[in-house]
């Protein structure tokens, strides 16, 4: 059998510096959803996701909370964990974190690289440095407020002033390499907004890179056979340099011969937030240029989450917790609607109002009530059973071919990461499907003619069919009783039944069709109201 396509995606790797909040679970679900659909489609996904555990931060925290670094790390990384497993329902291949042995082997090979390329000298570093954002800042991208403190202005993040010796990494050789990236892959990183900031800021010209640290000790050691003996003081890496490598220990770096990286290594598509641009479309692709290592196919940026407009912030004390939604609304209502109330690359918020609003009139109305109706009906005038249609009328058959083309849709949607768009051209031809049935009324064609009835039911449970295929990497769950619901076997064989099969069908089973006779299982409400 010929072996499946790989698909090798990544989330970003969250600090585990505190609890993840629902904007950290926005991007673990989109990554999760995306992940889904490969799989469906035929692919052999690998789904890394996991904490970024060193620097300053970190260090920072653990000492306020009277840890050691690596017991808060490992606190807060197994209910970010807890959070994908038991709150989410992410389905990632493996939960890296950067203190996992195999990653401190992969930052050094590929420090080694970077020294071997001779891109890696020793100097000295003063500047801004802002710990909160781990990252470095000119003076001229500070200012001082009114409270007398310095911050960095992009960020709004307070910053210190820091001078030590540090490794560099010549970065300014790679400003024409990455701009002749960005010209020959428009793909490379989306949206094009995003994109055109990352460009006018390489066009604008590249400084050297500070990527190691010795005022503190939080991080991969640089080791001292890499260091030719120019220094007596002890480095670890600037915690991006490690934190971006997770990407290739998750696929078996440094053994660049294993069938595990031949076979997964270029990425994909790393999904990222809208604040880490620069390190994923500059630093990273200069990193692997200089390591001799093929670049990602795609970094996706999404925007921020906002409540009601609002930044979260702990201070202000709107910030939500994952799990405090899912109870609240249920799993796949949120996942439904953190993917399709705004566009997936721009910003969002949420309120109470809205989730409620989408839950209620797309899920419970426009889906629901459908689902409920046909079945019913099924259940009650057609034996139980899928029934026989008769010939199929032009209404039939435009609407089957609606719900046919949201196949190819979808596919192209996803290829983009425009979930939004998928979910809303499913939604369209559910409007549709709503009208058809209204307009047919099987109910009264129950009294005038049964056959014309049952090739209606027919023909609505198809269309559920295909949406339902089509939704389960938003809504595994409810998606999964649905199919179960129709009689559709796992593995997309349509039509065989068995009660006690449940499970992901394959995009595969959207060639098929309802097999007549089929029993059904009695209905029940799948996508209920939000009282
Ligand atoms: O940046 N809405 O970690 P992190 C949407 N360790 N996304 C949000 C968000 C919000 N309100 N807040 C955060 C880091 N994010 C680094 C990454 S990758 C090699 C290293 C997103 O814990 C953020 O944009 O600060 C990022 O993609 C992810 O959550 C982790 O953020």
């Amino acid at each position: 059998m010929a072996l499946r396509p790989s698909y090798y995606l990544t989330t970003a790797i969250t600090y585990p510096n505190g609890e993840p909040h629902i904007g950290h679970a926005y991007e673990y679900i989109s990554a999760d959803v995306m992940a889904r659909f490969k799989r469906l489609d035929g692919f052999d996904v690998r789904f890394l996701t996991g904490t970024d555990e060193h620097g300053q931060k970190v260090q920072q925290t653990a000492q306020r909370e009277g840890l050691t670094p690596y017991e808060l790390a490992t606190r807060n990384a197994l209910a970010i964990k807890r959070v994908d497993d038991e709150v989410l329902g992410v389905s990632y291949d493996r939960f890296i974190r950067t203190t996992d042995p195999d990653h401190y082997l992969a930052s050094q090979a590929i420090w080694r690289r970077m020294v071997e390329a001779g891109d890696i000298y020793l100097d000295k570093y003063a500047g801004w440095y802002s710990v909160r954002d781990e990252r470095f800042f000119a003076d001229d991208e500070t200012e001082v407020r009114e409270d007398g403190q310095r911050y960095a202005a992009e960020t709004g993040t307070p910053v210190t002033w820091t001078e030590e010796e540090s490794y560099f990494f010549r970065l300014s050789a790679y400003q024409q390499k990455l701009l002749d990236l960005y010209s020959s892959h428009p793909e490379f990183a989306a949206p094009a907004s995003r994109f055109n900031e990352v460009i006018r800021f390489v066009e604008s010209g590249l400084e050297d890179l500070s990527i190691s640290r010795t005022t503190f000790d939080w991080g991969v050691p640089v080791p001292k056979e890499l260091t030719s003996g120019e220094t007596d003081l002890d480095h670890v890496m600037y915690v991006w340099v490690d934190a971006l490598t997770n990407y290739l220990t998750g696929v078996g770096f440094p053994d660049t011969d294993s069938e595990e990286f031949q076979r997964r290594w270029p990425a994909d598509l790393h999904i990222i937030g809208k604040d880490i641009s620069r390190f994923h479309c500059i630093f990273w692709p200069a990193f692997l240029m200089s390591a001799g290592l093929e670049l990602p196919r795609r970094v996706m940026i999404h925007g921020f989450l906002h409540n009601a407009g609002e930044k979260m912030s702990k201070s202000v004390g709107n910030v939500v917790a994952p799990a405090a939604w899912t109870q609240t609304y249920g799993l796949d209502a949120v996942r439904f609607f953190l993917l399709r109330e705004f566009p997936y690359g721009q910003d969002g918020s949420y309120t109470h109002d809205a989730v409620v609003g989408r839950k209620n009139s797309d899920l419970a109305n426009n889906l629901g009530n459908l689902a409920q109706r046909s079945l019913s009906m099924i259940a009650k005038n057609c034996a139980g059973a899928i029934p026989e249609p008769g010939e199929l009328r032009q209404a039939d058959t435009e609407i089957l071919q609606q719900a046919d083309s949201l196949l190819e849709v979808s596919r192209e949607a996803y290829q983009g990461q425009q979930f939004h768009r998928a979910l809303e051209r499913t939604w369209f031809a559910l409007g549709e499907a709503n009208a058809y049935f209204a307009d047919q009324a099987p109910w009264q064609l129950k009294k005038t003619d049964e056959a014309r009835m049952r090739t209606v039911l027919y023909v609505t449970a198809e269309v559920l069919r295909r949406v339902a295929l089509l939704i389960q990497p938003v809504m595994p769950g409810s998606a999964t009783q649905l199919l179960d619901a129709l009689g559709v076997a796992p593995g997309g064989d349509a039509g065989a039944t068995n009660a006690s099969n449940t499970g992901p069908r394959a995009f595969a089973a959207f060639a098929q069709k309802l097999a007549p006779g089929t029993p059904i299982s009695k209905p029940q409400p799948i996508f209920p109201r939000h009282e």
